[in-house]
């Protein structure tokens, strides 16, 4: 089976260009890359061109997911996979892969409708070493494991799984099965492709846009408490505070950002186990303290 190998990049859109470079460079420390065009900026958080695309068109949503394959081969191989899945798939032209930065590419719908890109071959700026938007302890983690995970829609969550374990190739499981406060079960699925505990997530409900969170890992716990402090001086919305999931370990809390969704600001996880397990709870904390934008999990409530 073909498999994707890292989330690679992700484009949103966002109604206040200013509001989100300010929020990207000073708080979470990316880096901006402007390169004059009016309907976007990049954001960087390594040596590739960019990790995030952000267009300026009004929208406050996730656009698109961007997974990446090894070579030409592969990427040749996993559209005869898609189309062997009966799913609609479309080579892009010369024209849309520069637009990406990348040597090839395909375009997509997962079964809740978000566009899905899967790549090869980006763009890598040896020569442009990463620079934070403010200064950090240590950087991003990304690498191989790509640069972090997105929690998404998907209202068919059974759909959902055959999609990105059967077509994408990735490994999913139920992580958790969680009493909700309305007396049933949320029970959330975690998918991962490469080192990285888990790149996906989605099943926990109900949601107003595409995207509920984008998580990024910091190499420096302190980058972590950083932030943390910022967000409190700068009023900037705490929507979980900090806490462990028991799935990665990860040291982590959401924060809103420009667009009302959420950013997960997170440091130390571990490494993807290779057999499936789950949890009834988590670690610690992740109160939820902003209401209407946690993810409504009853564990380690106050
Ligand atoms: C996560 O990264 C997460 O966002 C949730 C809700 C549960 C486990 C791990
Ligand atoms: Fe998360």
């Amino acid at each position: 089976m073909e498999s994707v190998t890292e989330l690679g990049y992700v484009g949103i859109s966002v109604s206040d260009a200013n509001a989100w470079k300010k929020y990207a460079t000073e708080i979470m420390g990316l880096e901006v890359l402007d390169e004059g065009e009016d309907d976007r900026y990049y954001l960087r958080m390594d040596y590739w061109h960019h990790r995030i695309v952000v267009h300026v068109d009004g929208n406050d949503d996730l656009e698109y997911i961007g997974w990446r394959v090894a070579d030409r081969l592969a990427l040749e191989a996993m559209e005869r996979q898609i189309r062997n899945c009966g799913i609609k798939v479309r080579i892009a032209s010369k024209e849309e892969c520069q637009e990406r930065r990348v040597l090839g590419l395909l375009k997509l719908e997962d079964p809740a409708g978000n566009p899905t890109e899967i790549f090869y071959g980006p763009q890598v700026d040896t020569d442009r070493p990463f620079h934070p938007g403010r200064p950090m302890h240590g950087g991003f983690v990304t690498g191989a494991d790509g640069l972090g995970h997105v929690l998404i829609r998907q209202p068919d969550v059974e759909a959902g799984f055959q999609f990105y374990t059967k077509v994408l190739g990735m490994q999913g499981s139920i992580e958790y099965n969680i009493p909700t406060p309305n007396g049933g079960t949320a029970s959330p699925v975690f998918f991962h492709c490469n080192q990285r505990q888990h790149s996906l997530a989605f099943g926990l409900g109900e949601m107003d846009k595409r995207i509920n969170h984008l998580t990024v890992e910091t190499a420096n716990i302190d980058d972590v408490g950083r932030a943390y402090d910022l967000i409190k001086k700068r009023h900037i919305p705490l929507a979980m505070s900090l806490g462990k999931h028991s799935n990665d370990q990860a040291l982590s809390f959401y924060m809103g950002n420009p667009s009302g969704w959420l950013i997960e600001y997170s440091w130390g996880p571990r490494k993807a186990p290779a057999q499936a397990e789950y949890y009834v709870t988590d670690i610690w904390g992740h109160a939820t303290s902003l209401p209407g934008h946690g993810l409504n999990l009853d564990i380690n409530r106050d």
